[in-house]
């Protein structure tokens, strides 16, 4: 198996502080923002960009985690139980995930959302978009593209969870 190192922790601070910046340049500001992190590592990925808005504009802008494999359209499991405690009534919800692929977890994100309200605008942050999409889906938000063929793994490696902030690629 050969791997390769595509962000190492300064790039991929980088990336994220920079998506922040465009978030708030695309929203003019906080107004109506709320970030949705989609488990498990979206979440942390939502948690870092909340504090870099933080840093930037002096206000903690709203932020909710959603685990949305019960709407996902591949998997058996249908329990369609998501809770958010936030009113995203007439907000922009800014969902983020690590890796954007087919498309379809994004899908079943937007399912779950507009069963608990009627946002005025999603947006979509993904730190890795690797191609592949099955569905009419496109990012907003994009640290780095990275085009994958279907061999391949991309590893976003979170330090919550993994001891390092990194992201990687491995075939094989
Ligand atoms: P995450 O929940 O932290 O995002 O999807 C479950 C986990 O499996 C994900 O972690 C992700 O990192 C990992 N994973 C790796 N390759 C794939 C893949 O091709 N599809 C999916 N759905 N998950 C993958
Ligand atoms: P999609 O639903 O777009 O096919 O896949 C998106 C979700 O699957 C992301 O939340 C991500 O966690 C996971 N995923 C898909 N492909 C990869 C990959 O190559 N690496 C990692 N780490 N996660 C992936
Ligand atoms: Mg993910």
């Amino acid at each position: 198996m050969t791997i390769s190192k595509v962000l190492d922790e300064k790039q991929m601070m980088r990336a994220l502080t920079r998506m922040s910046h465009e978030i708030l340049e695309n929203n003019k500001g906080t107004q109506d923002l709320i970030l949705v992190g989609i488990k498990t590592r979206g979440e942390y990925l939502a948690t870092f960009i909340q504090q870099k808005i933080e840093q930037i504009e002096g206000i903690a802008v709203p932020i909710e985690h959603i685990d949305i494999s019960g709407y996902r359209d591949d998997i058996d499991e249908k329990t369609r139980e998501v809770y958010l405690k936030l009113n995203i009534d007439h907000q922009h919800v800014i969902l983020i995930d690590d890796v954007l692929y087919t498309g379809r977890t994004v899908r079943a994100a937007m399912d779950a959302l507009l069963d608990h309200g009627r946002p005025k605008k999603i947006s979509l942050a993904t730190l890795i978009d690797r191609g592949h999409r099955e569905l009419p889906i496109r990012a907003d938000f994009v640290g780095k593209n990275i085009p994958t063929s279907k061999e391949e793994s991309i590893h976003v490696y979170v330090k919550e969870i993994d001891d390092l902030n990194e992201v990687s690629i491995s075939k094989g």
